[in-house]
């Protein structure tokens, strides 16, 4: 059975009335060139030591190999935009002052699939995710409509900038998918790959093993000497490509309280965490998205600010 626009614009109208920001919906194949991109990125090395970029790649680019029967992917967005931050004495990246979104994002989701239920009258089969898995999210997050992929690599929302998460909720439904794609306004602005202290961004998208984003979160090993040159304070992810975006400029602070700064950032200082124990980090840091660095590692990322110099 196929549905109407009508079935389309309701599951709409639920989405953001659960506190989603926009909502798109595509098909589930993943446009030629972006798979050619992708293949190209990990050939270049860009993952750096992200194996698991390389792994599963199949389902990555094949949205049926991950959820066998998927037709319709309704793909959301959640603003995080938390204004001015509060001088921190370390810099700490947007999307991790607030809490954590993978849970929160899920939590809502699941209760997205409760109202497609009650809009359809009858159970359909899905699953949600949100960055973990082998998914493909801006692609499709573009092809639903949602905005342009900028010089940055990151989605801009012609409205909410880039300061967005990227959720989807795959589908077995045939539902009227949004066929117009948002033109891509960056123009001849490239402010953001000037910007970038380690030359990470280039016509080849991003290089993750430039990016700070990258060295202070997801690798494992030391952060290379001319890269803690250009940490500029930051000791958890980097926002200096989409801080110095025109597109971001004027959005407007997110609706969503649990993206605000939280307390956890008073306690990302040498001197708390050097007196703490793992398992204070774990009870001071719950629910925040700094647990994935560690105690050991934002310590060194902390010093290797520090020795890196402007702090
Ligand atoms: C690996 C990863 C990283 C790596 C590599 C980032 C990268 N640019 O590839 C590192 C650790 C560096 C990282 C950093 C960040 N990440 Co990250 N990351 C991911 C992850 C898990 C996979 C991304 C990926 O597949 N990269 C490989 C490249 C080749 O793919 P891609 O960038 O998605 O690009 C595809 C499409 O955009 C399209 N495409 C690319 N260019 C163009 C151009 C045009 C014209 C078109 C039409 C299409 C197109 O084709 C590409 C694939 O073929 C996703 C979650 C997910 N499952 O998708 C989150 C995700 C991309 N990250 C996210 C966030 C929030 C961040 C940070 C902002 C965190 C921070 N503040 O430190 C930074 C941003 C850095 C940056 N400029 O990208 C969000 C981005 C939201 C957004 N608005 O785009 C995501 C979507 C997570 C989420 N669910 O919200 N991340």
């Amino acid at each position: 059975m196929s549905f109407s626009q009508e079935h389309s614009a309701r599951i709409k109208a639920a989405a953001l009335q659960l506190g989603f920001d926009a909502i798109g919906i595509t098909d589930a194949a993943i446009p030629e060139q972006d798979v050619k991109r992708y293949a190209a990125w990990l050939q270049h090395g860009n993952q750096a030591k992200m194996d698991y970029m390389k792994n599963r790649y199949d389902m990555r680019l094949n949205p049926q190999a991950l959820f066998p029967g998927v037709k319709s992917v309704i793909v959301l967005l959640q603003a995080y935009y938390n204004g001015d931050l509060q001088e921190q004495p370390y810099k700490i990246a947007r999307y991790a002052a607030g809490k954590d979104y993978h849970k929160r994002l899920k939590k809502r989701m699941n209760k997205l699939q409760a109202s497609v239920q009650d809009i359809i009258g009858r159970d359909f089969a899905s699953r949600p995710f949100v960055d973990t898995a082998p998914v493909l999210e801006r692609s499709l997050a573009v092809k639903a409509g949602l905005g342009w992929i900028g010089k940055n690599t990151c989605l801009i929302h012609p409205e909410l900038g880039s300061y967005v998460f990227i959720a989807e909720l795959f589908t077995d439904l045939d539902l009227v998918p949004d066929t117009n794609q948002v033109k891509n306004r960056c123009g001849n602005c490239k402010r953001c790959v000037d910007a970038c202290p380690s030359m990470a961004l280039s016509n080849h998208g991003l290089d993750a093993r430039r990016c700070i984003s990258y060295h202070t979160i997801e690798s494992k090993t030391d952060i290379p000497d001319g890269i803690k040159q250009s940490l500029n304070g930051w000791v958890f992810g980097c926002d200096i490509c989409q801080e110095v975006c025109p597109h971001n400029k004027k959005v407007l602070k997110a609706s969503d309280p649990d993206f605000m700064p939280g307390k956890h950032l008073d306690f990302v200082n040498l001197d708390y965490l050097s007196r703490i124990d793992d398992d204070q980090f774990v009870k001071t840091f719950a629910g925040t998205s700094l647990l994935r660095a560690g105690r050991i590692k934002l310590l060194k990322n902390i010093e290797a600010a520090k020795t890196g110099g402007n702090q």
